[in-house]
């Protein structure tokens, strides 16, 4: 088994103690002290099911034990794929409490996408709920640890439980602990506390090792930033395993201000609006297609005197995507809180407005980072720095952005300069205050609602069709998802019948990958246009695309 490890240079390392950014706490601290401070207090809750901080650390212990109990041993890699659940915060702390390695994958990745996480992170085991979204996840685990014969272990969680309001949960995985709770292995903080997945740009998603250290540093600030304490109630609306979900500051960082997490069960504005109400949630997160989803759902419910009382909400934060200032706008005149935009990535850097900069601020950027520490080049197409205010290509490195992606020496190389900065792909205007406004992308990836699909990912798939020759995938702007993909597709000469559309559809959903990367609109074209270089110009498509769209 390769080991995991995330490391930065030792002088850089150890500015970062100096300056008290990384203060040797581990995750299974994290919950051992809150716990022992206020157990009774709620940590988390969904529908009828209230979990205290005291339940959450002895469910959580139990399921760790149960796990070492299987032969699972400390340093093992472990998938997680669940749906907004407290089940999904008992396995997580688990494994922070045996030692193990979280490998979060969303409950939208299907068996190709599950398979390659595996086989990258040597993954031993998968835990899963038996249905999410009507999905039959457990079977879905079976079959791929039947095919996988690393993947020893299929554990399932019983959230069913939850209709019945008896919160058994994991219970046959969990065990009363053998030993003392104080005999589960220690964590060393420098050491990897799990694995992100990146959005990605080439191919597949590649893991992104984070460490105790730096990510917990990330939820003091971002819990600081966004004014979370001890009666912070963060509502968890898009899916808890994703970057933005967990940290920023996200379910764990209202956990690490002793507050309380609320998790929706469906992101829909209505039922949200109802929740934000019933249960006095202060904070919520959302992407800007969901964002503006919830604007149109409040007004309509205004004015039909129907709007729930939102006095409690304090702040909504956007972020995965650019949200325009247009829509920036309408946000507090409707939900009558603070907008914060949130410009994050999972390898790292998370950028915030502040709830005190200038409103003009708060709308027409992405805010700026966190640390005193992240440092930001603003740089073109040959790295060296642009004029202040010029747009260029993003590149950071910082107390909680990653060296290297684990296992990915090629990627690696492409992805990180030779200094250790991070290239973020994104293409960004640094302001004379920090902010930074997000102007693009440089790298191909199609944002879709905050979902990254990997062009390349979604060709290699394209062209696996017998009769495909060739395939580009490109983004299309798009009035609801910001993006949608677009495929064109180049039939192979000798193809007896041509494929079309419904057929390539139906050829992408047997390929058992996460819907959202079916494209949206697949063109069967006749002739791809090349560069000078004999390259598929990405931007010539899009440039037409643009042109039949101004046409309509
Ligand atoms: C434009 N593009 C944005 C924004 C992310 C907090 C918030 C988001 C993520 C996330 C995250 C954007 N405007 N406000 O991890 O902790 C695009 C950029 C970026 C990529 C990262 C967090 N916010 N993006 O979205 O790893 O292109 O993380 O590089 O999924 O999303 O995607 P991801």
């Amino acid at each position: 088994m390769q080991p995991i490890t995330q490391t930065w240079p030792a002088d850089l390392a150890a500015r970062y103690r100096a300056l008290g950014y990384w203060r040797g706490e581990t995750f299974a601290d994290l919950l051992r002290t809150r716990a022992a401070a206020h157990p009774a207090r709620i940590a988390i809750t969904a529908g009828a099911r209230s979990w205290s901080y005291g339940d959450l650390l002895i469910r959580s212990e139990r399921l760790a034990a149960g796990l070492l109990a299987r032969g699972l041993r400390p340093g093992d890699r472990v998938l997680v794929q669940m749906g907004n659940v407290p089940e999904f915060f008992q396995t997580s702390f688990a494994l922070f409490l045996a030692g193990m390695i979280p490998v979060f994958t969303l409950p939208a990745h299907r068996r190709t996408e599950l398979e390659h996480l595996a086989a990258r992170s040597e993954a031993a085991a998968i835990v899963t709920e038996a249905r999410i979204a009507g999905f039959d996840h457990a079977a879905q685990a079976h079959a791929l640890a039947a095919d996988l014969p690393a993947l020893r272990h299929v554990i399932v969680a019983e959230t069913g439980a939850a209709l019945t309001g008896d919160a058994s949960g994991l219970t046959h995985a969990e065990h009363a602990p053998s030993a003392p709770p104080s005999a589960l292995p220690a964590s060393r903080p420098a050491s990897v506390a799990f694995l992100q997945i990146s959005g990605g740009s080439t191919g597949l998603s590649k893991l992104i090792p984070r460490t105790h250290d730096d990510y917990i540093y990330t939820l003091r600030e971002s819990a600081r930033i966004c004014g979370l304490d001890a009666q912070a109630v963060y509502l968890a609306v898009l899916p808890v395993a994703h970057n933005f979900t967990m940290s920023s500051p996200g379910c764990f960082g209202a956990l690490y201000a002793g507050g309380r997490v609320v998790l929706a069960p469906t992101p829909a504005p209505e039922p949200c609006l109802r929740l934000i109400a019933q249960e006095g949630v202060t904070i919520a997160a959302l992407v800007p297609p969901l964002a503006l989803k919830w604007l149109d759902t409040a007004e309509r419910l205004r004015e039909a005197g129907r709007l729930p009382d939102l006095s409690c909400l304090r702040v909504v934060q956007v972020g995965g995507a650019k949200f325009l200032p247009a829509s920036a706008r309408r946000v507090t005149p409707v939900l009558g809180c603070t907008l914060q935009q949130v410009f994050g990535m999972a390898e790292g850097l998370v950028n915030y407005t502040r709830l005190d900069d200038a409103p003009d601020l708060i709308t027409e950027t992405q805010g700026r980072p966190i640390s005193p520490d992240d440092e930001i080049r603003v740089v073109d197409d040959a790295d060296r720095p642009v004029a202040p205010g010029t747009p260029g290509h993003l590149l950071t490195r910082g107390p909680y952005t990653i060296r290297a992606y684990h296992a990915e020496p090629a990627a690696n190389a492409r992805s990180f300069t030779a200094d250790g900065f991070y290239r973020t792909g994104d293409i960004v205007q640094e302001l004379p205050s920090g902010h930074l406004v997000v102007q693009g992308r440089a790298t191909d990836h199609i944002n879709r609602a905050g979902e990254k699909i990997s062009a390349e990912e979604i060709e290699n798939h394209l062209i696996a069709h017998p009769a495909v020759l060739d395939a580009v995938v490109v983004s299309v702007p798009d009035p609801h998802l910001g993006e949608r993909s677009c495929a064109f597709v180049l039939p192979r000469p000798e193809a007896e019948t041509p494929p079309d559309a419904p057929a390539l559809r139906r050829f992408m959903r047997g390929r058992d990958i996460a819907a959202f990367k079916i494209p949206d609109e697949i063109r069967v074209v006749t002739t791809l246009d090349t560069t000078a270089v004999g390259k598929i110009s990405r931007r010539d498509l899009r440039a037409a695309l643009a042109r039949d769209a101004a046409l309509v």
